[in-house]
């Protein structure tokens, strides 16, 4: 715990010195962070959740056959486990392992999730993905299923989600499998009102980390003096969040502070988006080939099967 303390200090005071200065998204997902996050998913601009959610329903019997009974399903980013309910509707696994940053969040999730599966046997770790994912040591390894939904893979760049795949790749034994949701390339205009909406709930979700940092480093941010800006980055295919000072400011924390000039942006999100191919493409260099492929109307969004 108190290592894990240091670490995150050593990280964000990095992240800050650095010019252009970074916050990793992880940060975003404090209490409120994670309340605002589940606010985000109900707006009607922010079409990835509801577009995956109608994918995995209008897709289930068809993804329970290709997924089949008796799994071991390790959710990561479980989040409020909404989407695991739906799937383990229609596979009925025998375990079920919800893995999230958010420790306080899973617990409650966890607990729903009991109600509706009093057979299924269901644990919950806090861990964070971009180190190494340890389990618990009574998870069977035969036949486990990765579900990875919303298109939190996309928050890493190419070369860190080829490595979390080839984690992932490592969590699975011959017979295991990955259920995995992926945002898609998309007209520019509906990317950028999805992460720039009109109620400016992605704008509160963006400052929120800068109370969430306060908190972990002891620094003296003032949500009022940065502005939240987002936009798509068509030659990284991407959606960056940035934090836009309003003016010249001087931030302080335990032992150093930083002057951020106004217009200067600390970057704080990039939600990359892919093509089908592309995305198999990597699937394949993590060692991890598709077996099926769901898109909604629009392909928006894809969900994709993939095995070892
Ligand atoms: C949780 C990473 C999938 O990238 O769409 C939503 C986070 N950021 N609005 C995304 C997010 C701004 C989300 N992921």
């Amino acid at each position: 715990m108190i290592e894990s303390f240091c670490m995150q200090y050593v990280e964000l005071v990095q992240g800050l010195y650095q010019k252009p200065a970074r916050i990793s998204p992880k940060f975003f997902y404090d209490a409120k962070g994670s309340a605002l996050f589940e606010d985000i998913t109900r707006l009607q601009a922010y079409y990835p959740t509801r577009t995956e959610q109608s994918i995995l329903a209008a897709n289930a019997p068809e993804i329970a056959r290709a997924v089949g009974a008796n799994r071991t399903v390790i959710e990561l980013g479980a989040g409020n486990c909404q989407k695991a309910i739906v799937l383990c509707e229609s596979i009925h696994p025998a375990y079920f392992l919800a893995v999230d940053i958010s420790e306080e969040f899973l617990h409650d999730a966890v607990a729903t999730m009991r109600l509706s599966f009093p057979n299924m046997e269901i644990q919950a770790i806090a861990a964070d993905l971009t180190s190494d994912i340890v389990l618990p040591p009574s998870l069977p390894t035969a036949r486990r299923l990765v579900f990875y939904p919303g298109s939190s893979i996309g928050n890493f760049d190419p070369s860190q989600a080829l490595a979390l795949l080839s984690r992932m790749r490592g969590l699975l034994a011959d017979d295991g499998a990955l259920l995995i949701g992926v945002d898609l390339v998309k007209s520019e205009t509906v990317l950028n009102a999805a992460y720039d909406d009109d109620e400016g709930v992605t704008a509160a979700f963006n400052l929120n980390v800068l109370d969430h940092v306060n908190r972990l480093i002891g620094s003296d941010f003032d949500t009022r003096q940065w502005q939240h800006r987002a936009f798509f980055n068509a030659e990284q295919s991407r959606v960056e969040m940035h934090l836009e000072a309003r003016a010249d400011l001087l931030v302080r924390w335990h032992d150093g502070s930083r002057r951020f000039s106004e217009g200067e942006r600390i970057h704080t999100e990039n939600s990359y988006k892919y093509r089908v191919e592309d995305f198999v493409d990597l699937l394949g260099r993590a060692g991890l080939t598709r077996t099926q492929v769901w898109t909604d109307e629009q392909a928006w969004f894809a969900v994709v099967l993939a095995r070892p």
